[in-house]
């Protein structure tokens, strides 16, 4: 059977179900920053992206379709190191995946939470995709075998980044790179849209899944390395003095707070080869 599918290639609806685990992947990562890399590069390296960072296996049905989502504002330096490692990495993981990154506009204050929410409806205006990764921009994993796709429960990716010694800085720690189905996003009303400003919300998020009784599914600590690119605090992304107080009312607030009352602006829609960015109005603090 192998020696014919050779001789003749399988149409589409042949094709079988990609092997689990990837046969391709090669484990652990050289990841530095020191040499900067332009998006030329990118784009010849990948030469099998489709427009809009779009990508497929071509002799196997991929596991999960996989939306990518990056919260972003003026960070093109971290978003080409992303680009650079993530799509080879992302390819030989055999992945159907898209990379959606949610462009903030405007200089008023960032607000993270709100930006995946954004990501997850304008990423399914595209393709049915069934599974959501919410990335950071500057968090690079250092091992392939770190798939980016769901699992059963909940999955918290970046689990040992270095800036905190490679290993969790707390238990219940859900920020920097997370997956959910689309079921377990709606099962706990996607996220809050209230975080302005830095902090708060990945707990948010935590506490959400929490109340609703799932638990976190996570890599061990050497397949769940990151390196994250060292920055200096961004403008308009201070520590949300309210995050506290807001934190104390997940309960009360998060079937009324979330998916379910999301309102901002498509400012624009690009598509390059390497991604779609959706440049959007988020509005202010109420
Ligand atoms: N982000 C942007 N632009 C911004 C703010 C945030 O793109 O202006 C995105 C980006 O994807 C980033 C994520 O939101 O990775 C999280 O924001 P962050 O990187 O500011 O959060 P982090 O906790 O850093 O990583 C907080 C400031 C650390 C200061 C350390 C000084 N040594
Ligand atoms: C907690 C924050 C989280 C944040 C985490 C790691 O204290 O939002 O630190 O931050 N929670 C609150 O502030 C309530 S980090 O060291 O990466 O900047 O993700």
């Amino acid at each position: 059977l192998s020696a014919l599918n050779k001789s003749a290639p399988p149409t589409d609806a042949k094709l079988d179900r990609c092997p689990d685990p990837p046969p391709a992947l090669v484990g652990p990562l050289r990841i530095e920053f020191s040499d900067p890399v332009s998006m030329d590069t990118i784009r010849a390296e990948n030469p099998n992206l489709r427009e809009g960072g779009r990508y497929k296996p071509k002799d196997c049905i991929a596991l999960q379709k996989v939306a990518i989502i990056i919260p972003f504002r003026n960070r093109d330096e971290h978003l080409k190191f992303w680009l650079y490692y993530l799509h080879p990495i992302l390819q030989r993981q055999q992945l159907d995946y898209g990379v959606y990154v949610i462009n903030q506009d405007g200089e008023l204050t960032f607000n993270r939470a709100k930006l995946f929410n954004i990501g997850y409806v304008e990423a399914l205006k595209d393709y049915d995709y069934e599974c959501f990764i919410f990335s950071d921009v500057d968090l690079i994993p250092m091992d392939d075998h770190n798939i980016y796709k769901c699992s059963s429960q909940p999955r918290h990716l970046s689990v040992a980044v270095d800036k905190f010694g490679f290993s969790l800085p707390y238990t219940q720690i859900f920020g920097g790179v997370s997956a959910l189905t689309k079921e377990q996003y709606l099962h706990i009303n996607g996220f809050s849209n209230n975080y302005w400003g830095w902090g708060g919300e990945d707990d948010d998020i935590y506490k959400r899944l929490a109340f609703k009784e799932m638990s976190i599914s996570r890599p061990d600590s050497i397949v769940g390395r990151y390196r994250m690119i060292v920055h200096h605090r961004d403008e308009k992304n201070e520590p949300n003095p309210e995050r506290f107080n807001r934190l104390g009312r997940t309960i009360e607030t998060m079937n009324e707070d979330g998916a379910n009352s999301l309102v901002y602006q498509v400012v624009r829609v690009e598509k390059d080869q390497l991604y779609t960015k959706v440049t959007v109005d988020v509005g202010k603090p109420a």
